[in-house]
């Protein structure tokens, strides 16, 4: 369009002339409140300042954060919670790539996403003349996430931010890189012509029914099924079916496992919950329904305890996931609201399920729950405390808060938490998933909190909560109520590590077990504990979450507590000490 004026960065332009003109700032934020977003994470600086202003101006609430990658996990678990994706502001060169890893790890764990950095001036980037924060952003960005586009021209700004919108939730939802450019961002355009540019995007997440041959080929094996076990994934959780789970459930009696994140789609302490019996349900169930969730290393890529004759069906929008570590024998492929419906419709009045089969799980379930209940009993007044203690007195206050969103990272932190806490409700647990990474702690905090508008819990191990911390004052500034509790066993796995030199310097896993992390707490007005006890933590932890304020919970556990996990034998200490240096 002629009415275009394109700069590039650092050369002085004119103001636009409001309101009859507009730059393409204010057509992106304009784009995007169309496809309805609300709320953008991000960190400004040129050459997204501006952008920021306006977005805030124009009614899109701007959360800014200390860190990149923080403000990443925010907008990836702010898609997780909403069906729709969450937006993260970032600014050339490092910005992007700090970005950038939490869009790839939104990518990797199927939340939907968008990512819009500001790049440079091309022509400088693509002949590496060193121009201000050049990085050729779009090719980075390409090969770590679902889609990534780049946009020149204000006029082409509304078809941008609707592709990237489709490609972040329709399908397989993941994470969309936006790279918009300097000389974009400050074109100036006539606004008439700017409002010609608008339209409203016809059914933005079409569902996606599956074929009828593969319901009836599904349901046929099941009717076949003698030992039949549901795995829950987040898939299901993310696609908000736990309805029609609840109903498939109710209808067939079929015992159900939920993966770490669908913990809660259908409660964990149902009748029919066969979480204490995945070893069971993987040697000796002959169907698995897998809903929503792969076949990958969280479930031994199907190998390892799992009997070679169990046969799978597999719901998933994403065709390329059936067969990716064995065959699978009814694949439903489709969006899982349409494919339940559709399955639940065809399922025949009666099964042959054996019927020794469920009462043997809830049999062992029983036994096994009894086993742990006496375990978390055994350690309930241990000082100094271990993770038992510590979650011993925590359970029932998190059993009384059963709508408060819990954020979990850690080695023994993240196991022993999931273990121990049962949830109830679906998308109430949000964790290191997929990749297992540390450092989802305090963007997830943040973006459950101003997703939701719920309280949130994060139970932190003390290395996990040193990726993210300084974003605790993100928490404080934006006022949310989030209470991070940290567990402090001074180290990674545990703070006995040994220096095999003999030097004075840590452990490679040695961290600092006498931290009094409160104090980082304090320095940002939150309210902060420091507890030695059990009755202390409870307390603590009531308190904190009534208060639906800031507030921070320094755990003290002994530096002994908590195990190494992931050996790999010839590379651990005891076989270092045969290594002559
Ligand atoms: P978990 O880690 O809980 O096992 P995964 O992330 O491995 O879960 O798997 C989630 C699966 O859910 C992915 O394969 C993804 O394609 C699928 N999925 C996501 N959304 C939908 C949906 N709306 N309908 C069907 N499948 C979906
Ligand atoms: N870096 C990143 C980004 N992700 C990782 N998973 C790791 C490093 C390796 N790692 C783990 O797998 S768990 C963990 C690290 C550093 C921290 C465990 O210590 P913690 O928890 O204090 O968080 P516990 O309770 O002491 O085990
Ligand atoms: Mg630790």
């Amino acid at each position: 369009m002629s009415t275009t004026t394109t700069t590039n960065a650092g050369t002085p332009q004119a103001a636009p002339s409001y309101p009859s003109q507009v730059t393409g700032m204010d057509i992106l934020v304009r784009a995007l409140r169309m496809v309805g977003i609300d709320t953008m994470y991000g960190l400004v600086g040129i050459p997204v300042t501006e952008l920021a202003y306006i977005a805030q101006a124009r009614g899109i609430r701007f959360v800014g954060f200390r860190h990149e990658q923080q403000a990443g996990m925010a907008a990836a678990t702010h898609g997780y919670l909403t069906k729709t994706p969450g937006v993260l502001l970032t600014v050339s060169s490092l910005g992007f790539l700090n970005g950038l890893t939490a869009t790839a790890n939104a990518t990797v764990n199927c939340y939907p996403m968008i990512q819009i950095s500001g790049s440079s001036v091309r022509e400088p980037i693509d002949l590496l003349q060193g121009t201000y924060e050049g990085l050729d952003q779009l090719n980075i960005a390409k090969p770590l996430v679902k889609a990534a586009y780049r946009v020149n021209k204000p006029e082409d700004i509304p078809t941008a931010v609707v592709r990237a919108y489709r490609a972040a939730v329709s399908g397989r939802p993941g994470g969309v890189y936006l790279d918009v450019t300097t000389p974009c961002l400050g074109a100036i355009m006539n606004a008439a012509d700017a409002d010609k540019l608008f339209y409203e995007p016809v059914d933005l997440v079409p569902s996606m029914p599956p074929s009828s041959e593969s319901v009836s080929r599904a349901v046929e094996l099941l009717a076949s099924a003698k030992k039949p076990a549901i795995i829950i994934g987040k898939g299901a959780a993310y696609a908000r079916v736990e309805d029609k789970l609840k109903a498939l459930v109710d209808k067939t009696g079929i015992p159900y496992l939920p993966m770490s994140m669908a913990k809660g789609v259908l409660p964990d302490n149902g009748p029919l919950s066969a979480m204490a019996c995945r070893s069971t349900i993987m040697a000796e169930a002959d169907v698995v329904l897998l809903v929503g969730a792969r076949l990958n290393w969280l479930l031994s890529r199907g190998h390892g305890k799992w009997s070679a004759d169990t046969k799978f069906i597999q719901f998933d929008i994403d065709p390329e996931e059936i067969d990716i570590n064995r065959p699978i024998a009814a694949p439903v492929v489709g969006d899982l609201a349409s494919s339940l419906d559709a399955f639940i419709a065809a399922l025949p009045a009666k099964l042959s399920v054996d019927p020794t089969w469920v009462p043997s799980l809830q049999a062992q379930t029983k036994t096994k729950n009894a086993k742990f209940a006496e375990r978390l009993q055994a350690n309930v007044s241990v000082v100094p405390m271990d993770h038992w203690t510590a979650l011993s007195a925590i359970k029932p206050v998190m059993a009384a808060n059963p709508d408060v969103i819990l954020v979990n990272e850690g080695a023994n932190t993240l196991d022993d938490t999931r273990d121990t806490l049962d949830m109830t409700l679906p998308r109430h647990r949000i964790d290191c998933a997929t990749w297992a990474i540390m450092g989802m702690g305090m963007g997830s905090c943040v973006g459950a909190a101003v997703a939701t508008g719920k309280s949130v819990v994060a139970i932190e191990g003390d290395s996990a909560f040193g990726f993210s911390g300084m974003d605790f004052s993100t928490i404080c500034r934006f006022k949310l109520p989030v209470t991070v509790v940290i567990f402090n066993n001074g180290g990674i796995y545990n703070g006995v590590g040994v220096n095999m030199a003999g030097t004075s310097d840590p452990a490679p896993t040695t961290l600092d077990v006498r931290a009094r992390y409160d104090k980082l707490g304090d320095a940002f007005g939150a309210k902060t504990y420091y507890v030695t006890t059990p009755a202390e933590l409870s307390q603590a932890l009531t308190e904190a979450i009534a208060s639906k304020a800031p507030a921070l919970i320094d755990v003290q556990l002994a530096a002994d507590s908590g195990k190494e996990s992931g050996h790999i034998g010839y590379l651990n200490p005891a076989a270092l000490e045969h290594i002559e240096v």
